[in-house]
């Protein structure tokens, strides 16, 4: 029962997370009579452009392709005024669809999902939120994002910081002054990259804490170029579905088919030079086997080293700023604006935490295995609990009682990163176990959303109540995510693709590597096969919409 003694609202979905996926979602089901509801923890859309408004902040897949395609129309109406669009206009522009198709009347902000279970006896699931509310709701469809369990370190002493302290991926709305002020950024991943280069240009003095160096590639941003913009927005369906077909979800400089191993080093050269010049995540896609075999791969890491040490003035410095700890690529490659130059600023100092970690944070800083350091303000660019965090955090329990912590104690077990057996009727946006992470989500995500609106359109129209991943199905699954897994250098690096990151993570690779166009192809295999893997049953309550 609902704590405020209420019968529990009654709705064909329940849709968790206000971000791109949950907003498409609920466009979809509502606009074919399903009735459903979003619920969201924060007071806004956006999801992680509503949360990550740390400085720097933009996205680093072009925002001609970071955006919503599933219709001609809005590409055309939206004006992106960059290459690569930031943080608060991509929030501006999920906002504009926001009120375009009137979504927030659907929309439960500040209200946290807590819990979520399945009712055998109904085949129905109560949903239970922060604020005493009870749903019951035929589907529950998990939008709770990739990257949105913001991870602050369990470092000691952090409740006796007397100075202010941040995490990129919970920025507040107001923003943050640091100017005349001593900052210490602890992380070098891409929120870092991004944010550094200008917390350096505000702080009195910036103290970057390193434990392992990322390769990262400049953005080379600017203005749209008109022509570009005119070409990819007169038929946008058209690019969608090139980029729904793509091995990543973004069109641009396709992979070359040759060896970096039987390039000339000429060829080597010309191919990485154009691809650094274009900016962006492209320099992977340079050789075929960059991504396969640790000689090639050693030759692209190489490439970007020669570029650090070129940028980076104290060779000292530029030695430790290169990435040498595991393959290229291997962990999420990062897209800066300056952020190699800025360790030529006087202000600005880099510390190797590696052999040293951050025993504790003290009163006014922090202490490292051999130094300690005051600050007036500690930003955390440390990450998340990725893929899996989000959900964890929910007390989900399918048939039988069984738990989802439980079910995924040795790491995620899905079908497609779409559903999980015993949890009928649940499904997960971009789970583990989909392209997700490894893509220009939009494309994953509205590949996704459709999936499931036609799925649940399906159910409707053949009276079925319950759709559940069969056991064989989700093994045969996850045996093929692994396998495809291991045939690339992906497993090497202590990456948060792997869980590395959070203590106690058991370390398995979770996004599917198989590329997006195959993906997508099986998806819809399988669907147009009877949901082949999937058990469907006619369930014990007649079933209508709404
Ligand atoms: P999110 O945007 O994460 O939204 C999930 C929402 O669910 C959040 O608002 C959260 O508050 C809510 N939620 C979670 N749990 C609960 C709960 N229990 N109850 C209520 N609400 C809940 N991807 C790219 O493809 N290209 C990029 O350039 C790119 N840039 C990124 C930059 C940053 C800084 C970060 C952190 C990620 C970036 N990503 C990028 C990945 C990005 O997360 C996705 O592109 C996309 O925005 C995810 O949308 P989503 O709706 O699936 O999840
Ligand atoms: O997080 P991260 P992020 N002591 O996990 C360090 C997307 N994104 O927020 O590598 C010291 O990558 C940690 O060190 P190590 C994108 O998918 C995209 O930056 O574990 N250091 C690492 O350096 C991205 O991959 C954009 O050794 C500690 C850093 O903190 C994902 O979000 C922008 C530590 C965390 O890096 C996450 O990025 C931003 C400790 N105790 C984010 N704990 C775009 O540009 C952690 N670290 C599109």
């Amino acid at each position: 029962m609902p704590q405020n003694g209420s019968t529990p609202a009654r709705l064909d979905a329940v849709i968790v997370g206000a971000g791109f996926a949950g907003l498409y979602m609920l466009l979809r089901l509502r606009n074919a009579g399903f009735s459903a509801r979003v619920i969201e923890a924060g007071d806004g859309v956006g999801g992680t452009w509503y949360w990550n408004r740390y400085p720097g902040a933009r996205c680093d897949i072009e925002s001609l392709q970071y955006q919503y395609g599933f219709n001609d129309e809005l590409p055309r109406e939206w004006t992106w005024s960059e290459k690569y669009a930031t943080q608060p206009e991509i929030l501006a522009y999920i906002n504009y669809v926001a009120d375009k198709y009137d979504l927030r009347r659907d929309i439960q902000f500040d209200t946290r999902v807590t819990s979520a279970s399945f009712d055998e006896r109904t085949d129905r699931w109560a949903v239970q939120t922060d604020r005493g509310d009870e749903f019951s709701a035929r589907f529950c469809i998990m939008a709770t994002g990739c990257l949105s369990a913001a991870k602050v370190p369990d470092i000691p002493g952090l409740e006796r910081y007397e100075g202010e302290w941040y995490h990129t991926g919970a920025w507040p709305h107001e923003g943050v002054d640091f100017s005349g002020k001593t900052v210490g950024v602890i992380g070098t991943g891409s929120s870092a990259i991004q944010s550094i280069p200008v917390i350096a240009q505000q702080a009195k003095h910036l103290t970057v804490f390193q434990r392992t160096a990322n390769f990262s590639m400049p953005a080379n941003n600017g203005p749209l170029d008109e022509d570009y913009r005119a070409k990819m927005t007169t038929d946008y369906t058209s690019i969608r579905k090139a980029a729904r077909n793509s091995p990543a979800g973004i069109l641009g400089r396709p992979m070359s088919d040759k060896s970096v191993l039987e390039a000339s080093e000429e060829e080597r050269n010309r191919e990485f030079e154009a691809r650094w010049e274009i900016g962006g995540l492209g320099l992977g896609g340079a050789f075929n086997d960059v991504g396969l075999n640790l000689e090639a791969n050693a030759i692209a890491a190489e490439f970007v080293r020669s570029k650090i040490r070129a940028i980076v003035k104290d060779p000292e410095t530029a030695e430790l700023l290169c990435p040498r700890d595991y393959p290229f690529g291997t962990k999420r490659l990062c897209v800066d604006t300056g952020y190699y130059a800025t360790f030529n600023r006087d202000n600005v100092k880099l510390v190797n935490i590696k052999g040293n970690p951050i025993e504790e944070i003290t009163p006014r800083g922090l202490r490292t295995g051999n130094a300690e350091y005051e600050f007036d303000a500690i930003v955390f660019a440390t990450g998340f609990d990725a893929m899996t965090g989000a959900l964890l955090k929910i007390d989900i329990r399918g048939r039988d009682g069984l738990t989802l912590r439980e079910k995924w104690e040795h790491g995620p077990r899905t079908y497609l990163g779409l559903q999980v057996a015993g949890f009928p009727n649940l499904f997960t946006i971009t789970g583990p176990g989909s392209p997700s992470v490894l893509s220009n989500m939009i494309v994953s995500i509205e590949q996704h959303v459709d999936w499931i609106f036609d799925c649940l359109s399906y159910l409707r129209e053949h009276e079925l109540s319950t759709i559940e991943a069969s056991r064989e199905a989700e093994d045969r699954w996850v045996d093929h995510v692994n396998e495809i897994a291991s045939h690339t250098l992906f497993p090497m690096a202590n990456s948060w693709y792997i869980g590395a990151n959070i203590p106690g993570k058991p370390r398995v690779f979770m996004p599917y590597i198989g590329g997006v166009g195959n993906y997508a192809q099986k998806c819809q295999h399988i669907a147009d096969n009877g949901y082949d893997g999937f058990e469907l049953d006619s369930g014990r309550v007649a079933v209508a919409a709404g």
